[in-house]
């Protein structure tokens, strides 16, 4: 049986990798942070009780800026497979912990590899890093390949830029099967609630239910190559299965603003928005309703701009070429951009209706002291 041993378990990518790596016959470990809760909710259901002897996750407490621990939990799984997920993954928190996104995002990858060369894995352990179409970050050309020049404009993208680069030096220096996914931004249900997806698809759900005002965006004109992360952990997994280590760029070659996708978002719950004003002062309106179980106003004022969602420096345009991985790894997403904006309203409509439910029938405590 294979051993993979996945950094950021817990997150959206190490949730959806964990399903398919075990559908696939592996045991999976991954490493999860201490944290004051379990902030195992993405994992939950594939978790099994330590004691089970037939188990197929096993998470070990770990962190990317502890090199001790990386070095002795690899010394114990002894993994086929490393696949780099954990990250500060933010872009614009990385200017609030520039420091500390340095040490996570760029030395973590640094602690994998030398940790494979420290117990002599070099031939045995294959590793992922999970790299970031970021890395372009001011537009050099379009679409963005393998081949494309990096001009990264965040310490997000300059700490994913060291860590793309350790991963190409060890795979030359010492030999070791280590490689880059370029992924461009990939969405899904389980997407964390403060990137603009999910945050645009939250708010839609509570809008509509009459559980929230108004949606408060950055810059509506963001364009970016948006995915599913589903299809994108397929990928991972392909990318290390192949004869030779290589770099890959993953994206669907489809580019879209924020503004349209908050436009598709309310589509989907029957409500039309369209766009007013120009910069800061840009507002979004309902001009029309279809869905009878939504009673919202038309007129109504549902998005506005806030400048502190603006950051320092931006990456103004995303558009992925994926040619390379469809022709050595034969990997073709399944999910275009309007089955995932329907996936992601839904479950979010599904997750509001049923706090609502509680908070109505009077289960929602809101404060547990109270
Ligand atoms: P998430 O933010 O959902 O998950 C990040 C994971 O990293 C979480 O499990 C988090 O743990 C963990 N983590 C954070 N800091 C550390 C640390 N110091 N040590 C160990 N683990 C840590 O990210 P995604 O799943 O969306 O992305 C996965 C990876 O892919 C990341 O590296 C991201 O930068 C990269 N990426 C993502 C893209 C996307 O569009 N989603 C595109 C390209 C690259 P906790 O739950 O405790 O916070
Ligand atoms: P990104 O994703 O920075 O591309 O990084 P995010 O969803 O945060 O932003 C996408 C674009 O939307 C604009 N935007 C807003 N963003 C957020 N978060 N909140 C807002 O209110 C808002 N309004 C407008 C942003 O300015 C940006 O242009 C993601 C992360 O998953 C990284 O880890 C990953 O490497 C890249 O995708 C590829």
């Amino acid at each position: 049986m294979k051993k993979a041993l996945l950094t950021g378990v817990t997150g959206q990518d190490g949730a959806y990798l964990t399903e398919l790596l075990i559908s696939k016959g592996y045991e999976v470990h991954g490493i999860k942070r201490r944290s004051s809760l379990f902030n195992t909710d993405r994992i939950d259901h594939l978790y099994q009780d330590p004691h089970d002897d037939n188990k197929k996750l096993i998470l070990h407490y770990g962190d990317l800026s502890d090199s001790t621990n990386l070095i002795r939990i690899i010394q114990q799984v002894q993994p086929d497979e490393i696949y780099n997920l954990g990250a500060m993954s933010h872009v614009k928190v990385s200017f609030d912990t520039p420091e500390y996104t340095a040490n996570a995002d760029g030395i973590g990858t640094l602690r994998l590899l030398e940790a494979i060369r420290i117990l002599g894995l070099e031939k045995k352990t294959r590793i992922y890093q999970a790299s970031t179409s970021e890395l372009y970050g001011l537009v050099q050309a379009v679409p963005q390949s393998e081949t494309t020049p990096f001009y990264p404009r965040s310490p997000y993208a300059v700490a994913k830029m060291y860590a793309y680069w350790i991963t190409v030096n060890y795979r030359e220096a010492y030999g070791i099967y280590a490689c880059n996914g370029i992924l461009f931004n990939h969405e899904s249900p389980l997407r964390g609630e403060t990137f603009v997806t999910r945050k645009i698809t939250r708010a839609t759900a509570k809008i509509a239910m009459g559980l929230q005002d108004k949606l408060y965006l950055g810059n509506l004109d963001a364009q970016r190559d948006w995915g599913h992360a589903k299809d994108y952990v397929e990928a991972m997994y392909l990318i290390l299965q192949q004869d030779v280590a290589e770099d890959y760029v993953i994206a669907t070659g489809v580019t879209t603003r924020v503004r349209e996708f908050v436009r598709l978002a309310f589509a989907e719950v029957g409500i039309a928005v369209e766009f007013k004003g120009e910069g800061v002062d840009e507002k979004g309106y309902v001009v029309s309703c279809s869905n009878p179980d939504f009673q919202i106003e038309i007129g109504k004022e549902v998005v506005a701009v806030d400048k502190a969602y603006f950051r320092p420096t931006e990456v103004d345009l995303l558009i992925g070429d994926p040619s390379k991985s469809k022709k050595q790894l034969g990997w073709e997403p399944k999910y275009d951009l309007q089955g995932l904006v329907k996936e992601m309203v839904e479950a979010d409509v599904n997750l509001f209706r049923r706090e609502k439910l509680l908070k109505e029938s009077g289960y929602v405590i809101k404060n547990q002291f109270e």
